[in-house]
């Protein structure tokens, strides 16, 4: 029996949920319920596509993106874990920790009486993961896919001491064009400015984007809107537990050298990213839990 049919015949749900070769071969979890349809690949339990009902897709996927075993995707949901960004003491490590390239398991499949589906992973700690970061850790995540997207990360701590995490649910959003698009929601708020020296900074008002963008807003509310007029429509943020909020975009000098983000794909994207990080990062005491949640929503015909 192959990994596929052993995955086909212990979580599929006729109607929500089988498991498919993805793109690089990958295996890839496909929801389809009628309210939404989304794909995920098991490699860093990374959502790849939503789309809800007929609406334009949501998530951004790099036309540039190499889909390859262990190496990070460019593009839908990124879980970046234990560590967001450069490895804070050794750079060496992987960018943005390595739960996003790690291999997860399938922990339950589930489909709602209002039409949901949901699907658990798990990730627990390795000798590959040990060597990259000392703790005994067990993450479980769940995916809900309706005409809403929520995303629960919860990170345990099964070890007899404290381990101090940062962590972001790298969100790649497509939108019409990232010269139109104003996101409100951070007004007040102080972010770590990365293309200027990090300096500190205040946020004035509406973000709103004409050159390469790379901010960590700290101590952040829960409420975001990113409104769209040329997709004529507004993806609203609601953010738990999440008191950091990333928004990036590369632009096109960067773009090019990055190599994976297609012929101008920064164009059509803006990362809006939930998470702890900088001075929001967490402590997770001996035997406790940490959960990180957000849920996306459309609001149509602006
Ligand atoms: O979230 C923004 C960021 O930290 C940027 O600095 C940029 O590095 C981006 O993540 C993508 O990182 P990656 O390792 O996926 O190329």
């Amino acid at each position: 029996m192959t990994e596929l049919d052993s995955l086909n015949q212990q979580f599929a749900i006729p109607g929500h949920v089988d498991f498919v070769a993805g793109p690089g071969g990958l295996i890839q979890a496909s929801i389809n319920n009628g309210l939404a349809s989304a794909e995920i690949l098991l490699q860093g339990a990374q959502v790849i596509g939503w789309q809800a009902g007929h609406a334009a897709p949501v998530i951004w996927l790099s036309k540039g993106a190499r889909f390859e075993a262990g190496k990070a995707i460019r593009g839908g949901i990124p879980i970046c874990w234990p560590w967001f960004g450069p490895h804070p003491e050794t750079p060496a490590l992987p960018a943005h920790g390595f739960a996003r390239t790690a291999f997860w398991e399938v922990a339950h499949t589930e489909a709602f009486p209002n039409g949901a589906t949901c699907i658990d992973f798990k990730l627990q700690a390795s000798a590959s993961t040990l060597a990259l970061w000392p703790h005994e850790f067990e993450l479980h995540y769940r995916v809900t896919v309706s005409q809403t997207l929520t995303l629960e990360l919860l990170t345990h701590n099964p070890g007899n001491s404290a381990f101090t995490i940062t962590e972001a649910l790298h969100t790649y959003f497509a939108v019409g064009d990232i010269g139109d698009i104003t996101i409100d929601g951070l007004a007040g708020c102080a972010y770590v400015d990365k293309v200027d020296q990090e300096k500190t900074k205040i946020e004035r008002g509406n973000v709103q984007i004409d050159s390469e963008t790379d901010r960590v807003y700290l101590d952040t509310p829960g409420e975001f809107n990113i409104t769209d007029p040329r997709l004529k429509r507004r993806i609203h943020v609601h953010a738990e537990d999440s008191y950091s909020t990333v928004v990036w975009n590369p632009w096109q000098i960067k773009s090019e050298k990055m190599g994976d983000m297609g012929q101008d794909g920064y164009r059509t994207m803006v990362c809006m990213e939930g998470g702890n990080a900088y001075n929001n990062a967490v402590t997770v005491p001996s035997g406790q839990t940490h959960r990180l949640s957000t849920t996306y929503s459309i609001a149509d015909q602006l």
